[in-house]
């Protein structure tokens, strides 16, 4: 049984989500925002930050990680190995949802509502990052790499999902949007966000 550690609408969901994918068992437990308040959890995270998975000896910080040892773990096809075709482009894009595409969207969620610079600059600098999605897209393919859904799209998903709700929704293309539908319309999204229809 994995334990992960959530709260709120935050970056657990990707996990929750590949546990979802791949079957595997887990249960969630929920902290109050911001967690890094929580001394007992900044025992297991000094960072902290959600998500935090505990399964057995291993405890593990960063989501996509996460998602990745769960898929490893679970017997899970949700990731590609080196000499795959389209490896490069999986790992590529996997990180580009955390490291690159997700930051200006945290810069609206923090410090937006504070400073309209910061917002603009952060709207600016998410929809010339989306672009990199909108072209990758642009051949009308469903997944983003390799012809399934792996955790380049799980990584993507996650972002692009949440942006509706930060209000950076009116940036998503009509590409991306579709896109989105899509991986919403998954059975094991739809349990990740218990979700009785998508809206
Ligand atoms: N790169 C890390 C980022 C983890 C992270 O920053 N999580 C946010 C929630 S989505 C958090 O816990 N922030 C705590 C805070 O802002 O106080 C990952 O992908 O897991």
């Amino acid at each position: 049984m994995l334990t992960i550690y959530g709260s709120g609408a935050a970056r657990h969901q990707r996990v929750v989500w590949a546990c979802e994918e791949v079957g595997a068992p887990y249960r969630l437990v929920e902290i109050p925002w911001p967690p890094g308040d929580d001394p007992d959890f900044r025992k297991l995270n000094p960072a902290g930050t959600v998500p935090l998975l505990e399964h057995g000896d291993v405890r593990l910080i960063e989501s996509l990680a996460i998602c990745e040892y769960i898929s490893r773990t679970f017997g899970g096809d949700l990731h590609l190995d080196p000499g795959d075709a389209g490896y490069w482009d999986y790992l590529q894009i996997a990180q580009f949802g955390e490291a690159t595409l997700q930051p200006p969207q945290a810069w609206a969620r923090r410090f937006g509502a504070r400073d309209p610079w910061i917002l603009e600059h952060a709207r600016q600098q998410f929809a010339d990052r989306l672009d990199v999605i909108e072209r990758r897209l642009g051949d009308g393919r469903a997944f983003l790499v390799a012809d399934r859904f792996t955790l380049a799209d799980l990584s993507i998903g996650f972002v692009i999902t949440l942006s509706s709700h930060l209000g950076l929704g009116d940036l998503l293309t009509a590409r991306v949007k579709a896109y989105r539908d899509g991986l919403r319309l998954r059975p094991a999204y739809r349990r990740a966000y218990s979700l009785e229809k998508v809206e």
